[in-house]
């Protein structure tokens, strides 16, 4: 097998539950799921008979007439958002063989699984506050396994106005952290978004935070039990990113529960991991 990782980067994912592989996507797999947002943005600006001009296609601008679209109406944004899980060079990605190697470099003894449900296209629009993700691991949100990894990577260059994410290196060691199942805060939010970190304020103070600044192409490798929390994205575009989740099929806890899904599931966290929940 060939290697895709150095012993040093094996190591630093191990002490920080997170690491960062600039350039690991190439053009030729990016550009065609630039190309099919460009023309699903399209088709839907198109349906509703909206005079929104755009510049052809490049895979700088993909998202062309986005904002325009939903200044129109924001419910155009949530029809493209579930539309773009759906494209097939997205979902060749999903199924990339060298995520397989990343993880078997990463976990010895694993066997590694794609989290159905557990991928998708976020679009984090400007000044939006509803689909935020709070301080957060990634277990409770998806379950399957203890022993999961997110593979986070940008379609659009991330700069600080857009909002990067923000990961605590080291959190990991804490192990599945208790959560509350509705966020009073923000009664707004839903779901595996409603869920809050118990001692939130505790656990984030404990480690260092670092948002990293990456680049289509890039790809954040971040284990399931690292704090992370989305950034408020100020600029003046959407923060277009990917996420794949993969998780072990051998790990006990995630094979005891029969490597349940979560809320995207249909699935209440509540009922699989009660000693994790806080009654409010
Ligand atoms: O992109 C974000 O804002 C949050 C990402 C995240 O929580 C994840 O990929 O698991
Ligand atoms: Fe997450």
């Amino acid at each position: 097998m060939n290697r895709l990782l150095s012993q040093s980067q094996v190591e630093a994912f191990r002490d920080d539950g997170l690491l960062v592989l600039p350039g690991f996507y190439q053009e030729a797999q990016l550009a065609p799921i630039q190309r099919a947002i460009y023309d699903i943005i399209g088709l839907v600006i198109d349906k509703y008979r909206l005079d929104i001009p755009r510049a052809p296609f490049s895979s700088a601008n993909f998202d062309d007439g986005y904002q325009a679209l939903i200044r129109s109406n924001r419910r155009y944004g949530g029809e493209v958002y579930d539309a773009v899980k759906q494209i097939p060079a997205f979902i060749r990605l999903l199924a990339d063989p060298r995520h397989e190697t990343l993880f078997a470099e990463l976990r010895d003894d694993a066997q590694p699984a794609i989290a159905a449900g557990g991928y998708g296209i976020r679009i984090d629009n400007p000044f939006e506050d509803k689909f935020r993700a709070n301080w957060h691991q990634e277990y409770p949100a998806q379950l399957r396994s203890l022993d999961g990894l997110v593979f986070w990577s940008p379609l659009v260059p991330i700069t600080p106005e857009l909002g990067p994410v923000v990961f605590c290196p080291g959190s990991h060691r804490e192990g599945a952290l208790a959560v509350r199942t509705s966020d009073p805060s923000n009664p707004e939010k839903a779901g595996a978004y409603a869920l809050v970190l118990n001692g939130e304020a505790e656990y984030t103070s404990r480690y260092p935070q670092v948002a990293p600044l990456t680049r289509p192409g890039d790809l954040v490798v971040v284990d399931f039990l690292v704090l992370h929390a989305s950034g408020f994205n100020q600029g003046q575009r959407s923060r277009w990113s990917m996420q794949f989740r993969y998780f072990n099929y051998r790990e006990p806890t995630g094979r005891s529960h029969g490597w349940k899904g979560s809320y995207a599931n249909g699935v209440d966290f509540r009922t699989v991991h009660p000693e994790l929940c806080v009654k409010d």
